[in-house]
């Protein structure tokens, strides 16, 4: 913990140096979307100054330029999660986008009725509706394998429920509700015994640990950038080539084609195949700048440096008397869901603001989650690299005095 250069980093991030509501920003909102640090503002402001024209069509200088900065990000988002290839990492608008594209595509192509999809009772609800919709269309059938108490996947009846139909696991990495990191090289192993493709969605996990996709042997994993200290409305796709050469395309239109009559259309190469239309340009710049940024700073040590900013919120929320964590999984990430006696999360949202502080409070995307907990929402504590000990600290007496006032 010493060694993590924390007051550079907080530094790097000019929004956390304002006052809400006359009190210092204490900013706990991370997993639904994290701040950006300048040298991504930067990237965004210096692209438009000077290098900005579209990208894959020009033959002038500008047009080059854009192209190899949106090109040159593809290379750090490959290199970030070693893919095997450029081809295989496709731009999207997030990680929404990327379910909903592999269920228009992949699953429309591979998936039929009677066929099976499983996923886990943990899931967002952007991993259950695309193949609600989905099965809905084709009569193909959604699993969900069961979870426990602590939050965590029961490994066995997962297991269990992966059959001969099974067409697809989907499954997420880290729980943005509960925390939870699923095992998902377990998960994987097991599908891959039976031949089963594996969609991972990464859109917790991403900012929180470094991921290998060769390494994991996963089919797709999906994040977005904007919980990734990049832009809102840029996300990847990552898929094996072999599978994305098979799959339809997505959209038509623009930058996805090689050649157009009004007889027949031949489609473009990986990966531009499926980013039809011109693509959100600076936020993919932005992407690439985030990427070096983390780099620099090293996903091991961001991941060691959040463990321990999770045990101590755990540890201090766990003597707070009326304090209930819902996710208690014994592989967690830097999130703390909670709820209070006789204070309704909303209400904690809303007083916790009154000190600068802000959290989340809701059903997360996750009303699955709240059902089997049986609560109508939590209060969730999210935490970043740029958070700090001392933050927690303003947290706890904030929910100290809650208690004391209203519980
Ligand atoms: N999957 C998980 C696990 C998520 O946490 C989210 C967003 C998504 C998918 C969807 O990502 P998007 O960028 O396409 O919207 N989660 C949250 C959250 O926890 N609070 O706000 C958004």
């Amino acid at each position: 913990m010493t060694t993590f250069p924390i007051e550079k980093i907080r530094a790097d991030f000019p929004i956390l140096k304002q006052k809400i509501r006359n009190k210092p920003l204490v900013y706990l909102d991370n997993a639904a979307t994290c701040q950006k640090p300048q040298v991504v503002i930067d990237s965004i402001s210096h692209l438009y100054m000077h290098e900005y024209a579209n990208v894959h069509r020009g033959v002038h200088t500008l047009s080059m330029k854009a192209t190899d900065r949106y090109e040159g990000a593809r290379e750090k988002v490959k290199d970030f999660i070693n893919a095997s290839s450029t081809k295989e990492i496709i731009f999207v608008r997030g990680a929404t986008e990327a379910i909903n594209l592999i269920a228009s595509t992949f699953a429309k192509a591979n998936i039929n009725k009677g066929d099976e999809i499983l996923i886990t009772a943990m899931e967002h609800h952007s991993n259950i509706v695309p193949w609600q919709m989905f099965c809905e269309q084709t009569g193909a059938v959604l699993k969900v394998a069961p979870i426990n108490l602590q939050g965590e996947l029961i490994y066995e009846q997962f297991e269990k429920l992966i059959s001969d139909k099974t067409k697809l696991v989907s499954v997420v990495h880290m729980s943005n509700a509960l925390g939870t990191i699923n095992p998902v090289k377990k998960i994987i192993a097991a599908a891959k015994a039976k031949n089963i493709p594996v969609l991972l969605d990464g859109a917790q996990a991403i900012p929180h640990m470094s991921v290998d996709v060769q390494q994991l042997d996963c089919d797709f994993y999906v994040f977005s950038g904007h919980k990734l200290y990049a832009p809102a409305g840029i996300g990847v796709l990552y898929g094996k080539q072999a599978l994305l050469e098979a799959m339809p395309p997505y959209q038509g239109g623009g930058d996805m084609i090689r050649k157009v009559t009004f007889e027949e259309t031949e489609y473009n190469t990986l990966p531009y195949k499926f980013e039809a239309g011109t693509p959100s340009i600076a936020d993919v710049v932005g992407l690439g700048a985030a990427i070096d940024y983390l780099v620099e700073i090293g996903m091991d040590n961001i991941a060691a440096y959040e463990a321990e900013l999770l045990d101590y919120a755990t540890e201090k929320a766990s003597k707070i008397e009326g304090l209930r964590i819902i996710g208690e999984a014994k592989e967690k990430g830097a999130i703390l869901s909670f709820v209070l006696d006789k204070i309704h999360p909303h209400d904690i949202g809303t007083m916790l603001d009154s000190l600068g502080i802000a959290i989340r409070a809701g059903h997360h995307c996750a009303m699955p989650v709240m059902d089997f907990f049986e609560v109508p929402a939590t209060a969730r504590a999210s935490f970043a690299m740029y958070n700090t000990k001392e933050e927690i600290d303003v947290l706890m007496s904030g929910i100290e005095q809650l208690i004391e006032v209203f519980g």
